[in-house]
């Protein structure tokens, strides 16, 4: 039998050792030939190192890049890739991608910080690609918990644990084809980079409930980056805020 070969294409190299050692359990018989790679943002050292297998470069604005992933590759699959994938790649072969969030609800950038900030529910789907950014046929979806408590970080690494769910749960019929797919509901919401950064800057005159306050501030915190801000009214320098939750424990409640 022929191998079908495979190219995971990714900005995040986390996901892609998952994914890595999943396939390396799981397909015992070898029927898979799987590569990756990554965008000219990345480092592909660092992503070799990570990963401990070879790593190829591809810039998906530039035509001989992409003749090249369609005459190498059976399926393409992206994961967290930062690149739009032209028409030509569209047209030319199976594209799927993993999404960390629930379309058409959270489409496009950052979805688990617009899901705390407008209170819309958030997940992880698998979806064949088309046109538009995530937006094509779903192959499978889940939501996922949003709690009082949650930052940014917490509930990214719940979706990002439901995007290993899905793939896991449906690697045979998304390498073989043998899936159907629903079309999206609506149109839903698409979030850009911009929208993101529009929402760093805290106007400290902006009257907004503590709720408010809360969200946005949880909506910014993810670890160590610096995200909110303010200005310092005497310096004019960003001063960088995030926020840290704590559920009662039993013990509290004593
Ligand atoms: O790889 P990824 O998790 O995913 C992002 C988009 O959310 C996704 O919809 C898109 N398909 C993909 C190409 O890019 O992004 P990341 O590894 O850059 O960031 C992970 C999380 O870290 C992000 O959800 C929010 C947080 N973060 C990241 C940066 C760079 C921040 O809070 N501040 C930041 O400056």
């Amino acid at each position: 039998m022929q191998r079908k070969n495979v190219l995971f294409i990714s900005d995040n190299k986390n996901i892609c050792r998952n994914i890595l050692h999943f396939i390396q359990d799981h397909d015992g018989n070898s029927e898979l030939q799987v590569h990756f790679g990554t965008s000219p943002f990345s480092s592909k050292s660092e992503f070799t190192d990570f990963l401990g297998v070879d790593i190829f470069i591809y810039d998906l604005r530039h035509s001989r890049d992409v003749q090249k992933i369609l005459q190498t590759y059976d399926l393409v699959i992206s994961v967290h890739c930062k690149q739009l994938f032209p028409p030509e790649l569209v047209k030319g072969i199976r594209c799927i991608n993993i999404h960390p969030g629930y379309n058409p609800i959270n489409r496009g950038w950052y979805p688990q910080v617009f899901a705390i900030i407008n209170d819309t529910e958030v997940g992880a789907t698998i979806h064949e690609i088309d046109d538009k950014i995530d937006h094509g046929g779903i192959i499978a979806r889940k939501l996922v918990e949003k709690r009082a408590d949650d930052t940014s970080l917490s509930l990214y690494d719940r979706i990002v644990e439901a995007e290993m769910d899905l793939f896991k749960n449906n690697f045979s019929a998304i390498i073989d084809g043998s899936y159907s797919t629903i079309s999206p509901e609506n149109e839903g919401r698409l979030y850009l980079k911009k929208d993101f950064n529009n929402l760093l800057k805290i106007d400290l005159e902006a009257k907004v409930t503590f709720g408010e306050a809360i969200d946005r501030l949880r909506a910014l915190s993810h670890g160590s980056y610096s995200n909110a801000y303010f200005l310092d009214p005497v310096s004019g320098e960003k001063i960088y805020l995030s926020i840290s939750l704590k559920r009662e424990t039993v013990q509290d409640r004593r």
